[in-house]
């Protein structure tokens, strides 16, 4: 049989390939040419350990291949991104339009007996949705929400829970959560996955399951903002908020994670938001954790600017113009180089923004600046060691953890110097 992803980012090209390498064959859908024509190469768009290797093995053994336009399968993976909506709203709204589409995608050449799958991180509701748009572009074919166990077509959501840099390994071993529209669209999907998977297929039904994504990185969201709210309540009462967590870590049931310069990456700052939409008399941990998280940056950027008029009190000859700032670290957190969605990022261009003096940023594992990244003035790290008069730690790279503690005013987000 023929399965079909639909989306190759991040989550869809890895399990497309996936499926390819136990010689299954997959046929992959996406938007962009630029993808579709990089992996009919047997080349990958992205940044992720292992996969090179396993999609041009796949490619050029035929058992993957990329296309603009879906073609039929018997299994369809839906993939794509579940962005915000772009409007002004004090709580972010999830924006399903390319679910939409894709469903749109597919309709035409969906055929009874056949599988539809959505991976894509989503609201509660969102797999019924995609089943409803699926139906009213298929009125010849009957989907479980009419017709239950009888259906022509099978539904169900098993979001994916892959962890950035990891994927190859988490996506064999990680247990899956499996949430069919019904049992036997469940007992479907497990078949499907048990292909590759090596964890645990469980089974649940599909608001479960989509509850059951945006509850981990909720709860990580969670416990990240309990620890950020204690280092800005450890600073006014003069208490080492680092030393404090692992005092308090020590009892054999608490475990707090560590506070940093807020919350960054597209998962643990998003997902909670699709809680907080749905439900938002009730979710107020939730919604509160996301304010705390989404308002640290602001809390160490003031935290930069007492530094600065610490220096000048202590250097009166001098101007704000005479002061450098090192900022170490721009990824959303250690030992990657992805950008995207970055509190360290956002913190280092708004000081470069506001310091009227030099502002430099050491990224090691970044050595040309993305497109559209402006306000960043790249520095290695000996010399923004030696030059700078403030050391702004933003991300716990390996580098910075190794190296000597500068000379100067330290302003230490993650508490390594
Ligand atoms: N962070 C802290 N303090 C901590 C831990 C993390 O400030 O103690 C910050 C990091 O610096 C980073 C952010 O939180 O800015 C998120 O990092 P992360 O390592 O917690 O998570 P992600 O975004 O790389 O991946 C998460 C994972 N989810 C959970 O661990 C519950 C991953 O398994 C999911 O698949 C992924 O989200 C996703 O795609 O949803």
């Amino acid at each position: 049989n023929t399965i079909s992803v639909v989306g190759l980012g991040y989550i869809g090209l890895p399990t497309a390939a996936m499926f390819a390498s136990r010689k299954k064959k997959v046929i992959g859908v996406d938007v962009n040419q630029h993808a579709v024509d990089t992996i009919n190469r047997g080349e990958i768009h992205i940044v992720e350990p292992e996969l090179d290797m396993i999609v041009h093995a796949a490619v050029k053994e035929g058992y993957l291949k990329a296309t603009l336009s879906p073609e039929q399968a018997d299994a369809f993976l839906i993939a794509v991104p579940t962005p915000f909506k772009n409007n002004d709203s004090q709580i972010p709204e999830p924006d399903l339009t390319y679910i939409h589409k894709a469903s749109e995608a597919i309709a035409p050449v969906l055929k009874k007996g056949d599988l539809v799958i959505l991976e894509s991180t989503s609201p509660v509701g969102a797999t019924e949705q995609m089943a409803d748009w699926l139906a009213a572009a298929r009125p010849d074919l009957s989907f479980p929400q009419q017709a239950g166990e009888n259906a022509d077509v099978n539904i169900a959501h098993c979001p994916e829970r892959v962890l950035p840099g990891h994927v190859v390994r988490e996506l064999v071993e990680n247990d899956r959560v499996i949430g069919g529209m019904t049992a036997n669209c469940s007992a479907r999907a497990v078949e499907l996955y048990k292909n590759f998977v090596q964890g645990e297929c469980v089974i649940t039904n599909a608001r479960t399951a989509e509850m059951a994504k945006l509850t981990e990185n909720s709860c990580r969201d969670v416990q990240i903002a309990f620890a950020n709210e204690l280092s800005i309540i450890c600073d006014k009462l003069d208490i080492n908020v680092w030393e404090l967590i692992s005092l308090a870590n020590r009892h054999p049931r608490i475990n707090i994670l560590q506070p940093g310069p807020g919350v960054g990456g597209h998962c643990i700052a998003v997902d909670p938001w699709f809680i907080v939409s749905k439900t938002p008399e009730e979710a107020r941990i939730i919604h509160t954790a996301r304010k705390v998280n989404d308002s640290k940056p602001q809390w160490v950027i003031e935290k930069v600017k007492l530094a600065v008029a610490d220096f000048l009190q202590q250097n009166p000859e001098k101007t704000s113009k005479d002061v450098t700032i090192a900022c170490y670290g721009l990824a959303f957190k250690a030992d990657i180089d992805d950008l995207r969605e970055s509190p360290a990022l956002n913190i280092a261009q708004e000081v470069s923004f506001l310091h009227s003096g030099v502002v430099l940023s050491v990224e090691p594992n970044i050595h040309i600046l993305p497109e559209g990244v402006e306000n960043i003035t790249l520095c290695d790290l000996q010399r923004a060691m030696e030059t700078a008069d403030i050391h702004l730690l933003l991300v716990d790279h390996r580098q910075f953890r190794s190296c000597k503690i500068p000379d100067g005013l330290i302003v230490d987000t993650r508490g390594i110097w």
